[in-house]
């Protein structure tokens, strides 16, 4: 019978800490070299650790010396532990650029980007006009009362000139605005002059829809109130806001118009800008295109407001946005504004 030798203690370290530099080199990840770690310097059960406990078994002279030796290979597997860890993450942090890399020379992905409807653009160029020109933009109800609609301004409920702005009735005595005029008449409500304003804003008509009629469209209605306010100043007013809205030579002049509201009433038509008034598509060959309707304040309205007639006049103008941005743009048929092609739109 052969007897094994029985390994002495330093013998059996040394075979320990070869298998442990083996294990180690092997390891492929840094969960795997955790666990060969435990296995080996883990407090409890560690095999180094382990050894320790053999120490009791040795001469007590001999005992420093191999206490001495296990710590010394302690440290150094510790050591080889640390620089196959760093290894290790070097390893996987390359691996993870590798695969999580980001691709810069791909085309990237493109916004459509919107922009404004034509008619909001129109707006927006009338508002600013006139604002320059020292006006106050308000609003209001788009729903209203016959009142503010009607009898404020001068059209009582037999009158045949409530044809002009049939509108929709909601029931009671409320109805859609057919203009922006009830605005002015609250505005007037409740201050005294002088009264600068526009009332931009939506409204509705009983109207058969065709190429330049619609149910509901925008308008922008103007109002100044003050002491000494003449038909020159309607004139003058007007007149320049047709030059900045329509170039800088353009003419302007008068025709007869007829609106309950003021007196005298008048049309404002400007020369052609498309063809200078020799006459094409835009003008229907007139060489004059009709852009607003204006007039001074009929003293009724003032007078169903409060205001002292004896000392303040008015003038109003009103105009169409969707007929002012198809005249800008040649466009023929209103209902291209409202049906959302953007075959349309895209052209403005
Ligand atoms: C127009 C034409 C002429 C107008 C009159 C008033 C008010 F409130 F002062 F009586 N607001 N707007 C007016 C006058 C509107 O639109 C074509």
């Amino acid at each position: 019978m052969t007897v094994e030798p029985k390994m002495s203690l330093r013998e059996e370290l040394a075979a320990i800490a070869a298998e442990a530099r083996a294990q180690i080199e092997r390891a492929a990840d840094l969960k795997a070299l955790k666990s060969v770690e435990v296995e080996f310097l883990g407090r409890k059960g560690g095999k180094i650790t382990n050894t320790l406990r053999g120490l009791g078994q040795l001469p007590a002279e001999e005992r420093p010396a191999v206490g001495k030796l296990v710590n010394e290979v302690r440290d150094e597997l510790e050591a080889v532990l640390k620089t196959k860890e760093g290894a290790l993450r070097e390893a996987e942090r390359q691996e993870k650029l590798r695969t999580e890399r980001v691709d810069v020379t791909l085309p990237g992905v493109a916004f459509d980007s919107g922009h404004l409807h034509p008619v909001t653009r129109t707006l927006r160029e009338i508002k600013q006009i006139f604002i320059g020109l020292g006006f106050e933009v308000v609003d209001g109800p788009e729903v209203e009362t016959e009142y503010y609609n009607f009898e404020g301004l001068n059209i009582p409920a037999d009158h045949a000139a409530r044809d002009m702005w049939d509108s929709f009735y909601l029931g009671g005595d409320l109805l859609l605005r057919s203009h922006t005029s009830p605005v002015q008449v609250r505005v007037m409500e409740k201050q005294q002059p002088p009264v600068r304003v526009i009332v931009p804003g939506k409204c509705f008509r009983r109207d058969a829809v065709d190429a330049t009629h619609h149910f509901q469209f925008h308008q922008v209605e103007g109002l100044l109130v003050d002491e000494g306010i003449s038909f020159a100043h309607l004139k003058g007013l007007l007149g320049e806001f047709a030059r900045q809205m329509f170039g800088k030579q353009r003419k302007s002049r008068f025709v007869p118009e007829y609106f309950p509201f003021t007196e005298p009433s008048a049309g404002m038509m400007i020369d052609c800008f498309a063809c200078e008034g020799s006459g094409c598509r835009i003008c229907k060959q007139s060489g004059w295109i009709e852009i607003l309707g204006s007039g001074m304040v009929h003293p009724a309205v003032l007078e169903n407001v409060g205001y002292d007639t004896q000392k303040y006049t008015g003038l109003a103008f009103g105009m169409g946005v969707e007929r002012i941005a198809m005249l800008r743009h040649g466009i023929d048929d209103i209902r291209l504004f409202y049906e959302n092609d953007l075959r349309f739109l895209r052209q403005f």
